[in-house]
């Protein structure tokens, strides 16, 4: 088999890359190792900032977004008991986020894939990168106990923290560097309203809470818990009279309660590797940085990464240029 660009990883990195290229006319395979039901099943970020949502319109897959999508023009702090509205959309000169699921954004991207009839391998095992220090890489794989070869132009890394590509690099040419932080988020998402139209950031004595949302129906909450409490230690209850806790007054009498439906506890940290690019094979996405989950930032960094690796294959392709 041979495509121009080998992308590992169908999460929103690998799919938004596979798409823009498709748009340009550069073909691309994408090898993914879990099914497609597990990759939408996962439910983690949900605030799309304005490259990201850029990138959705730029790849022709924005309009459920902008139908479904609420746009938020700011966000609000909670600082000694006092709430204060940062104006995103005035101190930014217009940009906006857009609260819209990262299931979702990953479900646009899969269906536009298929429709296209563009090749992804799904349940691909031992996902292997070879020779991305020549002009003629290659990705090993196996499915349904066969192997295949790929040869391509460039392997783009979109594989997340665990993934293959990142493992892959020579260890005398990457540098890392990782904070660890001394506390966990413990997150909900619940089917009740939110408690507040924007985002709330919440500074109180008993810890960090953001008051998050996936949709007019949808919550998402985060408390900073120490990292020696267990998620099984935590009942729904005791989520919310601890969240009470952390809100002012006003917020509090807002606050709509009802049973989780994912509750789990996400260490902090943050980590980078330098460089993100070996030979012919550049990494994208978690596959070359983590943050905390505050406000997507995880998400929008990946699809940073995928405009400008984007562009670069762009320019390689339709300009024939190899610069640096
Ligand atoms: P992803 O989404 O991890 O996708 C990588 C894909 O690569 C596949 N893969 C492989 N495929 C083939 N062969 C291999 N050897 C492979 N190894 C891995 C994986 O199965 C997967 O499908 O990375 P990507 O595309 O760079 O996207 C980044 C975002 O997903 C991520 O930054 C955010 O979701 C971070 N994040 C959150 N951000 C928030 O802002 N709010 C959240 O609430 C939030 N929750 C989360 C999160 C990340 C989590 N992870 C990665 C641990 C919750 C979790 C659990």
């Amino acid at each position: 088999m041979r495509t121009q660009v080998a992308i590992i990883g169908a999460g929103p990195s690998g799919l938004l890359l596979g798409q823009l290229l498709h748009k340009a006319g550069i073909d691309a395979i994408i090898l993914e190792r879990q099914t497609g039901d597990y990759v939408l099943g996962r439910i983690r970020a949900g605030i799309l900032e304005q490259v990201c949502i850029d990138l959705m319109d730029e790849a022709g897959v924005g309009e459920r977004m902008h139908k479904e999508g609420l746009v938020h023009g700011g966000f609000e702090m909670l600082y000694n008991g006092k709430r204060h509205r940062v104006d995103m959309n005035k101190l930014t000169g217009g940009k906006n986020v857009m609260v819209y699921g990262q299931t979702d954004l990953t479900k646009d991207l899969m269906d536009a894939r298929a429709a296209a009839g563009l090749p992804t391998v799904y349940e691909a095992t031992n996902v292997a990168v070879h020779d991305f220090d020549s002009k003629k890489p290659r990705v090993t794989y196996e499915k349904d106990g066969q192997k295949f070869e790929i040869e391509c132009d460039f392997i783009a890394g979109c594989d997340g923290f665990h993934g293959v590509c990142r493992a892959s690099a020579p260890k005398s040419a990457i540098k890392e560097f990782e904070k660890v932080y001394p506390f966990g988020w413990l997150g909900v998402l619940a089917d009740t309203p939110p408690v507040h139209h924007e985002l709330i950031y919440v500074n109180s004595p008993r810890g960090f809470a953001l008051c998050s949302q996936r949709s007019h129906t949808r919550s998402r909450y985060y408390l900073q818990v120490p990292l020696t409490d267990k998620v099984e230690n935590w009942s729904d209850e005791a989520f919310w009279d601890e969240l009470r806790l952390r809100l002012d007054p006003a917020a509090r009498a807002q606050l709509v309660t009802g049973p989780s439906i994912e509750k789990s506890i996400a260490p902090l940290r943050s980590f980078i590797t330098e460089p993100l690019r070996f030979g012919r094979m550049f990494l994208a996405g978690d596959a070359g940085h983590i943050v905390p989950p505050t406000g997507a930032k995880g998400l929008n960094l990946a699809a940073t990464d995928v405009k400008y690796l984007s562009n670069a294959l762009v320019e390689f392709y339709v300009e024939k240029s190899e610069a640096e």
